[in-house]
């Protein structure tokens, strides 16, 4: 029911309003997400989890959310060589790890980044519930709007489409982490979700700050995915790029793809397979591209030369070479897996597990751009480099950002109904 609708019931006619509250059950439920104060002005990378509530184009989601097509594709380790990918259809109740950019806005961590453009017979309720599932409240795009009169929603209005993320340092427990807002459907449980994200139960609630494992529909719950650093310097332009585990990202204007794991949590950056203009790859004094690495076994060990992505600094790509002894020579560098572009949504949640590389023709499965990417396994020079925008992270705090307007209703009844028994 749309909360804006109740308001103006209310104003009306306050009885009838609350015996309609007292046959509903909306004033009970409210939902909790996790906010994280922060002070500075930096941000860092988050994702936030989006179920289609409709057939989409890979283009249209990645309009809702105002980022790059490509960047949604990688984040989910969908394949984007498949021709006119960006006009694939993706199905609806498809779950898909959106990459938004989280900052500090008014001392909590949030993503104001998104517009939407009212469409006639939108509601703030079906903007919140439907197009954007429940990863924005209809409250909160009331108040980030300031929006008087929710019942008359101009067509072609801009709304600032606010949604939740957390950055916690770029940590985890110490470890590079990029935090996921994940909304909590009737069918989860806390054990659940910490086992479909190879976390635990006491870890997902220490980074909520819950009190106990219940969670409901609706809730935001922070869920810590393990990912791949960057230790690019503060001037380049994807300062603090952090990919997590089994996924990949693109920078440096399209000319850069990066990934992490699944052999280890460190970022590998390889040329990007799309046709764009891209300065030099190649490291200096040596013939090795981007990615690229020579080794020759000596007495002594495995003499391991590499070329590594060291960021984007004024349009230019920075490249460094590493040359390190390992004890032995490193194998071919593993890619997490591909999927295919989908066209089912299995359950209408999620993606299953990617299948393993070595399980050939696992379902959608296809093999990385090997045409792009000769490469080994661990790098010297790319151990995770602890750099994420380093932000003072004060705990976690759990509140309830629709509780101030059901008791506010609640108490403006029950004093409008004893003044009107009087
Ligand atoms: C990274 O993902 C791979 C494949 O899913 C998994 O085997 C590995 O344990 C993960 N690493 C971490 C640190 O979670
Ligand atoms: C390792 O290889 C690099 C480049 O191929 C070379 O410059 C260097 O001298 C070699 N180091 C050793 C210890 O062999
Ligand atoms: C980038 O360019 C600006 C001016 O165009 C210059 O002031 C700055 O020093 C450059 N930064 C680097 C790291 O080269
Ligand atoms: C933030 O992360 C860095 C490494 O990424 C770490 O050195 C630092 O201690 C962390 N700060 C806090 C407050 O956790
Ligand atoms: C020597 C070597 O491995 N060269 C490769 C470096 O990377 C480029 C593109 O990533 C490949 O095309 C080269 O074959």
């Amino acid at each position: 029911m749309p909360k804006q609708r109740l308001i103006t019931l209310a104003n009306t006619y306050p009885l009838l309003f609350f015996f309609f509250l007292l046959t509903s059950h909306v004033f009970v439920v409210t939902s909790k997400s996790t906010i994280e104060p922060c002070s500075n002005s930096d941000s860092c990378n988050a994702l936030v989890g989006y179920t289609l509530y409709t057939d989409l184009k890979v283009s249209e989601v990645a309009t809702l959310f105002q980022i790059d097509p490509i960047a949604l594709l990688l984040a989910n380790a969908i394949d984007i060589s498949y021709p006119d990918v960006e006009n694939h259809i993706l199905p609806a109740r498809l779950f898909l790890k959106v990459p938004i950019t989280c900052s500090c806005v008014d001392g909590i961590r949030k993503s104001v980044a998104t517009r939407y453009k009212t469409r006639p017979s939108d509601t703030l309720a079906n903007i919140a519930d439907s197009i954007y599932a429940g990863l924005v409240s209809a409250d909160q795009l009331r108040e980030a709007n300031s929006i008087s009169d929710p019942s008359v929603l101009d067509v072609g209005l801009s709304l600032v489409v606010p949604l939740p993320c957390t950055c916690f340092n770029g940590t985890d427990n110490s470890l590079p982490a990029v935090y996921l807002s994940y909304v909590v459907r009737t069918v989860d449980t806390l054990a659940g979700i910490a086992a479909r994200y190879l976390t635990t139960i006491t870890d997902l609630m220490t980074v909520n700050a819950m009190g106990n494992p219940t969670i409901n529909a609706g809730d935001i719950v922070s869920v810590p995915l393990p990912a791949c650093a960057s230790n690019f310097p503060s001037y380049s332009s994807d300062f603090g790029l952090i990919v997590p585990n089994g996924s990949y990202a693109i920078t440096a204007s399209h000319c850069v793809q990066c990934s992490c794991g699944p052999g280890n949590l460190n970022l590998y950056c390889t040329p990007a397979p799309l046709a764009v203009s891209c300065s030099s790859m190649q490291c200096a004094n040596s013939n090795l591209m981007l990615g690229n690495a020579t080794m020759q076994a000596t007495s002594g060990g495995c003499n391991v030369s590499s070329c590594s992505y060291g960021g984007f600094v004024n349009g230019s790509i920075v490249t460094t070479l590493y040359t390190s002894l390992q004890p032995r020579c490193p194998g071919m560098h593993q890619f997490p897996p591909l999927i295919a572009p989908p066209t089912s949504a299995i359950d209408g949640s999620l993606f299953v597990p990617a299948p393993a590389p070595t399980e050939s023709g696992g379902v959608g499965s296809t093999t990385p751009k090997t045409s792009v990417v000769p490469l080994i396994g661990s790098l010297p020079g790319l151990a995770p480099a602890n750099a994420p925008a380093g932000s003072t992270s004060s705990s976690p705090l759990l509140i309830r950002p629709l509780s101030s307007f059901p008791s506010a209703i609640i108490l403006y009844l029950f004093i409008n109904l004893f003044l009107m028994a009087l």
